[in-house]
């Protein structure tokens, strides 16, 4: 039984996602507004396939996946950039590996109690967020 990510996570933290906006060359502009917000992380888990929004007042991201299976994500809305994502297990966490022009981007996600943690990197740059489970 893999472990289960299903449900609304609403963000409580949010440390060094400037520098993650920097390195995929987000402008001034919108890293102005986007460093404020509060994220809320959706997600419908059915074993290993997942659907995942990700939510503010300003823009929404959207990716689905399944673990094991190397897809082309498009950044929409983001950077905008095309990469080849693989997203695997390693032992509870997800692991996701962010093949493209970026070096060294990907993310790690996993819950503690009824928190989500997420860590999202790029080049020698780390994000780090915490989301708290809607009741
Ligand atoms: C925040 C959306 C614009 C609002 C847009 C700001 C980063 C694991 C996985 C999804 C991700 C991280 C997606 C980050 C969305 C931020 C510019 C911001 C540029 O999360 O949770 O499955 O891929």
């Amino acid at each position: 039984m893999p472990a289960d990510f299903n449900g609304q996570w609403v963000m409580v933290t949010n440390e060094n996602f400037e520098d993650i906006m920097n390195a995929i060359d987000i402008d001034f502009a919108t890293r102005k507004i986007a460093r404020h917000l509060t994220q809320t992380k959706v997600i419908v888990q059915n074993g290993d396939k997942f659907e995942t929004k990700t939510l503010s007042t300003f823009r929404n991201y959207e990716v689905n996946f399944t673990v094991g299976e190397e897809f082309e994500e498009v950044t929409k809305g983001l950077d905008n950039r095309t990469i080849q994502t693989l997203v695997t297990w390693d032992g509870d966490k997800l692991v996701a590996v962010q093949k493209g022009e970026k070096a060294n981007r990907g993310w790690m996600q996993w819950i503690e109690g009824d928190l989500l943690h997420l860590e999202i990197h790029v080049e020698d740059k780390i994000c780090k967020q915490v989301f708290k489970k809607k009741p």
